[in-house]
């Protein structure tokens, strides 16, 4: 069947493909469907209802109102954004408008960082594509919606069964005028650890066919060196490359020497030096406060001429106070979240933020009504993931002090939980800050910032103190990220490692001392995909390749998942999550114009061997399917 969709498409027929057909043509993988199609996926609700979605505890499906999608009649037109300038000036045509601007340009978050530091990275593609296309046509004055990247990519396959690159094309179809940004951890890509130079060259050259505008770098130790592949890499692509400066510390505390205004301005010119087409601020824990963000600004305004696009965490509720400096010093963009997916560990609202700069001069262009709209969408879509919320319901100004990353504060508590910390969370958090004293004070952001929370779960769970792992290291076993910071793997952190604590870690191991993706070796892509399509006998692309490089485990569970389940990405999310209710009846749309009728009837008794029947009706059919009760 791929062949003959191959040979069938228009695109083959008239001989308008090129090299990237197969990679940007998902179509072609629309194969007809199987007979077993409703079967798996009869049991993926089956298995769901009886024994729960990781993470979730189980209770009553909730029942929640769908959302409204706003409606923009056939004559409602999509205006040309920052993409049309981008393809049509070039990276450094768009560069020269962004700084024609007086106004703030805005980034849209709410398809990426918004969620994941809100919901754990939960937000399922199905969502986001029912409100693209209007997000499209009422935010057309954007600067970029980001999307992509982060964690967004390994949770898509890990926990929610779907292909993260069909988000990509998917949305890249639907929202065709504003340009898409993507985080890309620099040489961890969008993973935890190092990866081989050819990995991340790959990675972004087909990112950006993908459908990749602006490519936010950053190395989780600030370590400039080790940015320098995918800076380069961005720009071969003809893409925007926004390296990106995390903020730590406090430039306006004295006592906070090792971070202090100079330090930023030395990497600022760095980056620029480098090729940034656009400095980044990536205040990732919302440790930025207004006036420093007012100083931060302006004396980087006087040190380097490329764009400033300021990123943070509305944690201390301090954001828009923050921002609204930010902008009068002459910051460029701004990241921001509609307001029902905003403040606390994801970004300042939108709206609000709009409505502090009215009279400034500065306020950004956009319809406010256009935003809240929007916003009341995400209003029902969030209570679908109830169950992935941190439970922070108001500003926490202790992050001023634990420092831990907006996108990090409810993916921890999830890995306290599951270490059965979570009713420790207190001292985890605690204990988080202490190990960030101990490592000599780094920037924390992932993956450093994993590093420095599994550190810290593995003190508490074993009650250590820094005395005992000074004193008793040598005969502990430390998590493996942790012995993999201390031997360089994730770049050097400014000022060294202490060195005392480095020798406990390593045990007489001698650290890097040169950038990791100088020792590893090349990976060969193309035995990778036979290799790849003998496992999983099917035709491979280059994008199931790379996801295949960057997470060989995560990626073949998904496969096996989906050969046992079937594409579960068309189920609604409360389905998804939580299964059915006895005598419930849901309708599930395969694919376009086709739509199945799913009625759970009941549900057998468990057997002897920890099986049970799950009674369905499948358009009308009697149907059942065998589930291993896993309670
Ligand atoms: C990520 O790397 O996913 C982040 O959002 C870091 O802040
Ligand atoms: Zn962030």
């Amino acid at each position: 069947p791929f062949l003959e969709n191959v040979v069938k498409h228009e695109k083959f027929k008239t001989g308008q493909y090129d090299t990237s057909f197969i990679d940007t043509t998902p179509e072609l993988f629309a194969f007809p469907i199987r007979k077993d199609r409703g079967t798996k996926m009869l049991s993926y609700i089956g298995n769901v209802t009886v024994n729960g979605f990781p993470g979730i505890e189980k209770k009553k499906k909730p029942m929640i109102e769908k959302p409204a999608i706003p409606a923009l009649g056939s004559d409602f037109r999509l205006q040309t954004g920052t993409k049309q300038i981008l393809d049509e000036k070039g990276a450094d045509g768009l560069v020269n408008w962004v700084k024609e601007q007086k106004k703030v340009l805005l980034t849209d978050t709410t398809f990426r960082d918004a969620h994941q530091s809100l919901l754990a990275t939960r937000i399922r593609t199905t969502d986001i594509m029912q409100i693209a296309e209007p997000a499209a046509k009422l935010l057309p004055d954007l600067f970029s919606f980001e999307m992509w990247g982060g964690a967004t990519f390994d949770v898509a396959y890990r926990f929610l069964k779907e292909d993260p690159w069909d988000r990509l094309l998917g949305l890249r179809e639907k929202i065709p005028n504003v340009m898409f940004q993507m985080l890309l951890r620099a040489s961890n890509a969008v993973g935890y650890k190092n990866y081989p130079d050819n990995v991340i060259r790959e990675f972004v050259e087909k990112s950006a066919i993908a459908g990749i505008d602006v490519f936010r770098i950053f190395d989780s130790l600030n370590w400039v060196k080790g940015m320098e592949v995918a800076i380069d890499a961005v720009r071969q692509s003809g893409k925007i490359a926004e390296a990106a400066i995390c903020y730590t510390g406090d430039i306006n505390d004295p006592s906070r020497t090792k971070y202090d205004i100079n330090y930023y301005k030395n990497l600022a010119k760095e980056l620029e030096n480098q090729g940034a087409h656009i400095l980044g601020i990536k205040d990732m824990a919302g440790l930025l406060k207004p006036q420093a963000a007012y100083r931060l600004i302006s004396e980087l305004k006087e040190t380097i001429s490329i764009p400033i696009h300021l990123h943070t965490h509305d944690t201390s509720g301090n954001g828009i106070y923050m921002y609204a400096k930010a902008i009068e010093a002459g910051v460029d963009i701004v990241d921001t979240a509609l307001g029902a997916m905003a403040g606390l560990t994801s970004q300042p609202s939108s709206e609000t933020l709009y409505y502090a700069l009215e009279g400034t001069g500065r306020q950004p262009d956009a319809d406010v009504r256009s935003l809240q709209q929007l916003s009341h969408y995400w209003e029902i879509v969030r209570k679908y993931y109830q169950d992935f919320e941190s439970g922070m319901i108001s500003p926490h100004s202790e992050v001023y002090e634990h420092e831990m990353p907006g996108g990090q504060y409810s993916n921890l508590q999830q890995q306290a939980k599951a270490v059965g910390l979570g009713s420790r969370w207190e001292e985890v958090k605690e204990m988080y800050q202490r190990v960030n004293a101990m490592f000599g004070d780094i920037v924390k952001v992932t993956p450093s910032s994993k590093v420095v929370g599994d550190m810290a779960l593995f003190m508490v769970q074993n009650e250590m103190t820094e005395e005992d792992v000074l004193a008793k290291g040598e005969k502990v076993d430390f998590p493996d990220s942790v012995i993999e910071l201390f031997e360089g793997y994730l770049g050097q952190p400014h000022g060294g490692f202490p060195q005392e604590l480095q020798r406990v870690i390593l045990k007489g191991k001698a650290p890097l001392t040169v950038r990791p993706g100088e020792l590893l070796d090349d990976v060969d892509f193309s035995s990778l995909k036979e290799e790849l399509f003998k496992e999983i006998g099917r035709p491979v692309t280059s994008f199931d390749t790379l996801a295949y490089a960057l997470y060989p485990k995560v990626f073949l569970e998904y496969i096996k998942t989906r050969e046992q389940f079937g594409d579960v990405s068309n189920l609604d999310t409360l389905t998804f999550l939580y299964g059915m209710e006895l005598g419930e009846e849901i309708e599930v749309e395969i694919e376009k114009g086709k739509t199945l009728i799913v009625k759970l009837v009941s549900l057998g008794q468990p057997h002897a061997d920890g099986t049970r029947v799950v009674y369905f009706e499948l358009n009308g059919q009697p149907r059942e399917v065998i589930i291993r009760d896993e309670s």
